[in-house]
């Protein structure tokens, strides 16, 4: 069975973790697979989004933990290895991916596995779906943009419990709290988050893109550095074909017919 499960469909390219008998824990092989996929994702125009959800009954359970020898008299394991070659550049790639990421999150989302859902754009989580700090555990740091997305999507105090605590939050909590987009029923997660991804691919796709460049840079930014950066993007976007599309559209009364251009 393939670890990652990959198909494009309408301009969505869909990506399944699929290692259920393990809760989708991370291992190197879908670790280039996830990569690979971005790679395409970010170079072929017809995939204008992309949907990131797990098979079975989990999301994504962080790190496979069993490939992690810690007998005794086993060598010492350099962690930043993995963090420098997988984990980092994949949240990187999805950052900077210039189009939107779905998450559809279908269960438990702990470690790196709750980060990587909140490395995505929008996240769609069914009720009965969680998200697990787990690393403190471990005697670890939150990781894979941990403690860069916590307290941004809920401040510090919320982010601090999280990370101490390492306690299952629910997809409801989550959302109430700003961690998330929204959780919905479990027979709803696939059709609504999908309906979502489909939405988006088509859409001004290159719209979308300056979007998520200006959103994230925000954090980083003064309002001077901000006001300058969407003054830069909104002149690039000015003369795109979609914004032309977008106002003849507005002036004829009708849907638009975005091409991502
Ligand atoms: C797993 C895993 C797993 C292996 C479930 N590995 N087998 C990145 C790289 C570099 C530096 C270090 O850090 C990292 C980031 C990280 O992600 S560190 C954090 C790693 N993840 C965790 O600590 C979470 C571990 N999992 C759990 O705590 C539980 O599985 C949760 C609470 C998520 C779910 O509990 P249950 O619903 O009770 O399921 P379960 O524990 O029975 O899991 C089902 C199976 O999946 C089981 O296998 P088995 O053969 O016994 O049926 C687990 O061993 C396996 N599994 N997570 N990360």
């Amino acid at each position: 069975m393939t670890s990652v499960l990959v198909s494009v469909e309408a301009g969505v390219q869909t990506l399944t973790l699929n290692r259920p008998e393990k809760l989708n824990a991370l291992n190197p092989e879908m670790h280039e697979r996830l990569r690979a996929a971005l790679e395409e994702a970010a170079g072929t125009p017809e995939i204008r989004a992309v949907l990131l959800t797990g098979s079975g009954r989990g999301f994504c359970t962080g790190q496979d933990l069993a490939e992690r020898d810690v007998r005794p008299g086993a060598p010492p394991i350099d962690l930043s290895v993995s963090l420098g070659s997988y984990y980092n550049p994949l949240v990187r790639r999805m950052r900077a991916l210039p189009k939107p990421i779905v998450c559809a999150v279908n269960g438990v989302a702990a470690g790196a596995g709750a980060n990587l859902a909140l490395a995505c754009d929008i996240v769609v989580a069914a009720r009965s779906a969680s998200f697990v700090q787990a690393f403190s555990r471990l005697g670890l740091v939150p990781d894979a943009g941990g403690t860069y997305f916590l307290p941004r999507l809920v401040g510090t105090a919320r982010a601090m419990g999280l990370a101490l605590l390492a306690e299952k939050l629910t997809a409801e909590e989550a959302a109430q709290w700003g961690l998330i987009w929204k959780a919905v029923d479990e027979s709803q997660l696939a059709p609504e988050a999908r309906a979502i991804a489909t939405r988006l691919a088509s859409g001004p796709t290159k719209g979308y893109g300056h979007l998520k460049r200006a959103l994230y840079a925000s954090a980083g930014n003064s309002l001077d550095a901000q006001l300058d950066l969407e003054r830069d993007l909104q002149r690039e976007l000015g003369l795109s074909e979609d914004y032309r599309e977008g106002v003849t559209a507005f002036k004829e009364k009708r849907t638009p017919r975005f091409t991502g251009k």
